[in-house]
């Protein structure tokens, strides 16, 4: 286990009870779907980063428990209506349920989950925090919409892909460490730092999602490799690819995207154009530079088990395997 999973043991313990205690509903048929998808074992990233980052800031009480359960419930409804989106088969190495109940249960449990949450934060009378996790919730909608307008164009920049993915991930990983800020009382300075290191560090868990997508194998990842392409997703590692590209090699490519459906041969055929063209190399390295950057937000910081904690994360986002 990495060590800033063992510094966190005990509080995602308590997480893990809060999420059973916090999500009531007497319709049992909710209680089957958000079990199924919640228990089926997600990596807790965003609650740590509210847990991390509250000890980080000095905060001795006990109110990051739900904040990081609320983070994980909006990340939930996320991931339910993610699937309905991009019509996926496999999460965590579970059939998701889109799969197994239909679209409406996924979409709607989604719903229910979000509207959850925004009842417990209203129960816990935080306007700052509230302000935070609702800004982040529209950031992520307007994230998915983007991408979905970006489908398929070969044309997409960097720049329009960096607002995608730091709209639709990096938000939120902001969110859950201004919330420990928040919670332990900072300054405004130490407050931006800790957002900006969120930020950048969701810049780099959306990067290596992003490569993983080209280079992993399903069961490692537990949902399809392959995925962003098949979906029309134009991402860091094609985009790259394609600055440098020939006509001809473009030319394939467009036509690639532009077919109904996109076959394994035709995803092989654009992970060889991808490497010929550095396009994993390229990521990498960006991912690299988002995440020196953001560790130097937490120079501000006094030395602590916690900033170490939090150091390790980031070093994990290079080297994370699913
Ligand atoms: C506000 C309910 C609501 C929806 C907004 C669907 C949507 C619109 C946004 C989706 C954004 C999205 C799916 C971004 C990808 C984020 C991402 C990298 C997910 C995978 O996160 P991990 O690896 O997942 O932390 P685990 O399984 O570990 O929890």
């Amino acid at each position: 286990m990495e060590d800033f999973f063992v510094l966190v043991d005990k509080d995602l313990k308590k997480l893990e009870l809060a999420i059973d205690k916090l999500i009531t509903t007497k319709i049992s048929f909710i209680k089957e779907i958000v079990s199924y998808i919640i228990k089926s074992g997600g990596k807790r990233v965003r609650p740590v980063l509210v847990t991390l980052s509250s000890k980080l800031c000095g905060y001795k009480g006990e109110k990051h428990i739900p904040f990081a359960a609320i983070i994980e419930f909006i990340h939930t409804a996320t991931l339910l209506h993610d699937d309905v989106v991009d019509n996926a088969k496999t999460r965590r190495g579970f059939s998701t349920v889109n799969t197994v109940w239909g679209n409406e249960p996924s979409v709607l449990v989604g719903d229910f989950l979000y509207s959850k949450s925004f009842e417990l934060m209203s129960q816990e009378g935080n306007p700052e925090i509230l302000k935070t996790i609702s800004r982040a919730t529209t950031s992520l909608s307007e994230g998915e919409i983007l991408e979905i307008i970006k489908t398929a164009d070969i044309k997409t920049t960097e720049e329009e892909y960096f607002e995608v993915i730091g709209n639709k991930t990096a938000v939120l990983f902001s969110a859950a460490c201004e919330i420990g800020a928040i919670l332990g009382k900072v300054t405004t300075t130490q407050r931006n730092a800790l957002k900006n290191f969120g930020y950048k560090l969701g810049i780099a868990f959306q990067l290596r999602d992003d490569i993983l997508d080209y280079t992993s194998y399903d069961e490692v990842l537990g949902k399809r490799v392959g995925t962003d392409l098949k979906e029309k997703k134009v991402t860091l590692p094609l985009i790259h690819a394609l600055q440098s590209a020939s006509e001809k090699e473009t030319s394939i490519v467009a036509k690639i995207l532009k077919k109904q459906i996109i076959s394994q041969k035709d995803f092989d055929r654009v992970s060889k154009f991808i490497e010929t063209h550095d396009g994993i190399i390229y990521t990498s390295s960006a991912t690299k530079k988002y995440l020196q950057d953001a560790k130097k937000h937490l120079n501000i910081f006094p030395s602590s088990r916690y900033k170490e904690g939090l150091l390790s994360l980031a070093d994990y986002m290079l080297k994370r395997e699913k």
